[in-house]
């Protein structure tokens, strides 16, 4: 028995087979009047290459072995860094199937065209191939990020205009994490679902249906080691969270991994903060708007929480290039909100 609400569209009690991604995201097409197929087209390509890029993550270890020992391996292949691999398997499995006009990566300078030979679709879609590549090497935790928007240019190929829009205007956003277990985690604005891949059967199923995050945590994560390039605001507000002046009268405990998706995924699950602020050095911060934080922010909001750059709502900025930075606050909405109000008066609120 279907429900008739599709942010909850999966029955009670699951059958043998459980909830596939393909079969969430079929049955919630057909709660949308008109819909020709074209999403769920674009999802099945980007969930093909998230299995892809998971089963190299999880043979990394084994590629750089044999990449430093000549950067050919045993079957006379060049041994590529795993990122530009990620980068390139997202493009092949999604150029070729009619449902994008444009694509743009964290890892390429320019937008990423659909080559001539192929139809160009309504759809524009952008990622960060393999977020937290600083963790490559040390076999921890990193992910895939992704976000969707529809185009605005009327036809042809896909321009940058198509591109750059604000986060408001995605029609979904997820991201996959390859973790002790890959994860994909998606919405398209009306819940946030996620989807456990079954390495036997290649399948992703659903494993996390509505996930909510709560109004606050216990957890904070930011980079400490970045302390002396911060604001007073961010420095109070840390503190703060480090005292026993920290909401709930006990210190937050501290995680960071390093990896926003890995972060995130934590904060969402389990309520709490991470950040990456502007700071005396880099007054962006680091992540970037289109692969990194409006897609973030989307499923932050979608789950109940907030996202914010500390001057206003991650998904409000309307993006001046591909590759623009901004300050990150993002989780548990009472958290995010004493963040904003340390970071705007620029030091603890009524000290
Ligand atoms: P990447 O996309 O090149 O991997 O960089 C982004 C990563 C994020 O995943 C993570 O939150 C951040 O950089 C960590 O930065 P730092 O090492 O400065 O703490
Ligand atoms: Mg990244």
């Amino acid at each position: 028995m279907i429900s008739s609400n599709p942010s909850s569209i999966a029955p009670g009690a699951p059958d043998e087979l459980g909830w596939t991604l393909d079969r969430h995201i079929l049955e919630r097409q057909r709660h949308i009047p008109g819909a020709s197929g074209d999403f769920t087209g674009l999802f099945q390509s980007i969930a093909l290459a998230g299995r892809v890029i998971a089963s190299r993550v999880a043979k990394a270890g084994l590629a750089d072995v044999l990449g430093a020992t000549g950067v050919v391996n045993v079957q006379g292949e060049t041994v590529q860094k795993l990122d530009t691999l990620a980068n390139n398997v997202l493009v092949r499995c999604v150029e070729a199937g009619g449902h994008v006009c444009v694509m743009a990566s964290e890892e390429n300078d320019e937008i990423i065209p659909v080559p001539p030979a192929y139809p160009k679709g309504k759809y524009v879609l952008m990622f960060d191939p393999l977020d937290g590549s600083s963790n490559i090497d040390v076999n921890v935790s990193i992910g895939t990020i992704f976000s969707i928007h529809r185009r605005v240019t009327a036809a042809g190929p896909g321009t940058e205009a198509d591109c750059l829009q604000a986060g408001t205007e995605q029609v979904a956003a997820g991201y996959i994490i390859y973790g002790s277990s890959t994860m994909l985690v998606y919405s398209t604005g009306d819940g946030v679902h996620g989807f456990t891949l079954d390495p036997l059967v290649g399948e992703f199923f659903l494993s996390h249906e509505n996930i909510r995050i709560p109004a606050r945590g216990a957890t904070y994560s930011i980079n400490e080691g970045n302390r002396m390039h911060w604001t007073p605001g961010v420095t109070a507000w840390i503190d703060t969270l480090k005292s026993e002046r920290a909401p709930g009268g006990k210190p937050y405990g501290l995680r960071y991994v390093g990896t926003l998706v890995a972060d995130f995924h934590r904060t969402l699950l389990r309520g709490g903060v991470f950040a990456y602020p502007g700071d005396r050095k880099s007054p962006d911060g680091k992540l970037r708007l289109l692969y990194e934080c409006a897609p973030m922010a989307f499923l932050a909001e979608a789950a109940g929480g907030a996202a914010s750059t500390g001057a206003g709502r991650v998904l409000e900025v309307v993006p001046g290039g591909l590759h623009q930075r901004v300050p990150l606050f993002i989780g548990s909405k009472d958290d995010v909100a004493d963040a904003v109000r340390f970071v705007q008066d620029g030091a603890a609120p009524g000290t």
